[in-house]
């Protein structure tokens, strides 16, 4: 593990830091938290309940000048902070709400792990399934079904709240001005020190999206491009976080002037949409109707003109497998004839995507995210030029079959891999994912949620108070 992730003391301040010796928290969680949690996630007692202070025996202060560190027990310095955040200045991103027990500092410094010791995660928010399905809220047969799963919700969870924890982060420091590059620097380090690992183990899912305006998707700043947010852009913030692979893929726009409320709202209301229909046995093909219809009954004026929004018809949502971001199933957002059936135990991400231009998006612009090809992954590949072989030898260690970006080769110290990465991508071990655009001059909104559908009910992992 590298040096990053640990807990950036530097970042506490002052008016919240506590000796970490003289007060220790500790935290108590239902055992039976799944049951006793009510559904939306938004409610205060959705994340830790039963907080109980307790104060030790004064100690005598610590001495200055002693040279070695103190061998005394290093209690982490758990920090409890306001969790009620105004994101007023976003549009239409509502506020976190208070709660009492929120455990993390601002910019954020504090494992999940720690602020939940019992691996025991926030449950996302729930809905029962009707119909053909409702005897599944009750089935005793689908109840033992997920307990043979629960490793692997957690680790989603897991993912789900440190996404929820580093988003409210960047949420607070997206305004006008502010550098892209270094934005998705921060929040990326932010998702290694909260998931405390790096590359597969667990952390950044997928190199962070801040796709501005006719940019739809798979846009992050390459090293050096230091493009700045301004009051009248339109930008998705696509964030990926994983446990040992299992990723929570959620984003949300970014507007600031009023005049895009319209084109925000669409897709906040067409996922929402897609989300309420997803269930098992649900049709792709009325699942994207339902979605199209949804986003589509908006227009938006701007400078005096009219324009219908779009929903992008070559943009998909997607089922999410380990290590795999876009799984084997995509999801249109617009009506079709896709018969395929959502399945007992999938996860999704539904993303849906308006656009004041056609309403179709092409490759453009210069390739930031790539991955090794999923299928070829750990098969020899005939490679002449060493410097290939080597950075193909690093990008398999670290990323496995996990997206990353030329921005994370350069953090890594692969400072040199413009050719190399060339070779790479001819001989067809790494596809690149070139950024998705709708003609120039046009703005794209997106909105995208990651859930499970879990055999008794469905559970949107990534839901939170903001969207
Ligand atoms: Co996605």
């Amino acid at each position: 593990m590298e040096s990053e992730n640990q807990g950036n003391p530097a970042a506490i301040s002052e008016e919240t830091k506590i000796e970490a010796s003289s007060e220790q928290v500790s935290l108590n969680i239902s055992p039976n938290l799944e049951t006793s949690l009510p559904s939306p996630l938004s409610s205060e007692e959705s994340n830790i309940q039963n907080i109980e202070e307790t104060k030790e025996p004064a100690k005598k202060k610590k001495k200055r000048n002693r040279k070695k560190p103190a061998k005394e027990p290093s209690a982490p310095a758990i920090i409890t902070v306001n969790r009620f955040q105004d994101n007023s200045h976003i549009r239409l991103l509502k506020n976190w709400s208070d709660n009492p027990n929120y455990l993390q500092t601002n910019p954020p410094s504090i494992p999940i792990s720690q602020q939940f010791p019992n691996n025991t995660y926030p449950i996302g928010e729930i809905s029962e399934y009707s119909g053909d399905n409702a005897y599944r809220t009750t089935s005793e047969e689908k109840r033992e079904l997920e307990r043979l799963h629960s490793y692997d919700y957690e680790n989603l969870r897991k993912a789900a709240e440190a996404h929820r924890q580093v988003r409210r982060w960047a949420q607070s420091v997206l305004k006008p001005g502010i550098d892209l590059h270094d934005f998705c620097e921060e929040l990326e380090n932010y998702s290694r020190i909260l998931l405390e690992g790096d590359g597969t183990i667990a952390g950044v899912g997928f190199p962070t999206g801040a796709n501005l305006n006719h940019i739809a998707a798979h846009w992050t700043p390459n090293p050096g491009d230091h493009a700045i947010l301004g009051y009248d852009d339109v930008c998705k913030i696509d964030i990926g976080c994983h446990v040992s692979g299992r990723i929570i893929d959620s984003a949300f726009t970014v507007a600031f002037n009023p005049k895009f409320d319209n084109l925000v709202h669409a897709t906040q209301d067409a996922t929402n949409e897609g989300v309420k229909h997803a269930a098992v046995d649900a049709r792709f093909g009325e699942i994207g109707e339902a979605i199209q219809e949804a986003l589509e009954s908006y227009e938006i004026e701007l400078d005096g003109k009219t324009y219908p929004i779009k929903a992008i018809r070559n943009l998909n949502g997607h089922s999410i497998e380990p290590y795999h971001i876009h799984g084997k199933k995509s999801i249109r957002i617009v009506k079709s004839n896709d018969q395929t059936k959502m399945e007992e135990g999938e996860l999704y991400a539904i993303e849906t995507f308006g656009s004041t231009g056609k309403g179709l998006v092409h490759d453009d612009l210069e390739n930031s995210h790539h991955a090794i090809d999923f299928d070829m992954f750990g098969k020899p590949v005939p490679l002449r030029d060493n410097k290939a072989r080597a950075l193909l030898r690093h990008i398999e260690k670290k990323y496995g079959t996990l997206p990353w970006s030329r921005r994370q080769l350069q953090r890594d110290g692969e400072t040199k891999h413009i050719l190399p990465l060339k070779n790479l991508i001819n001989a067809g071990i790494v596809n690149p994912y070139p950024p998705l655009c709708d003609i120039h001059g046009s703005y794209v909104s997106q909105m995208e949620h990651t859930f499970i559908i879990r055999p008794t009910c469905k559970e949107v992992l990534s839901r939170g108070d903001d969207y």
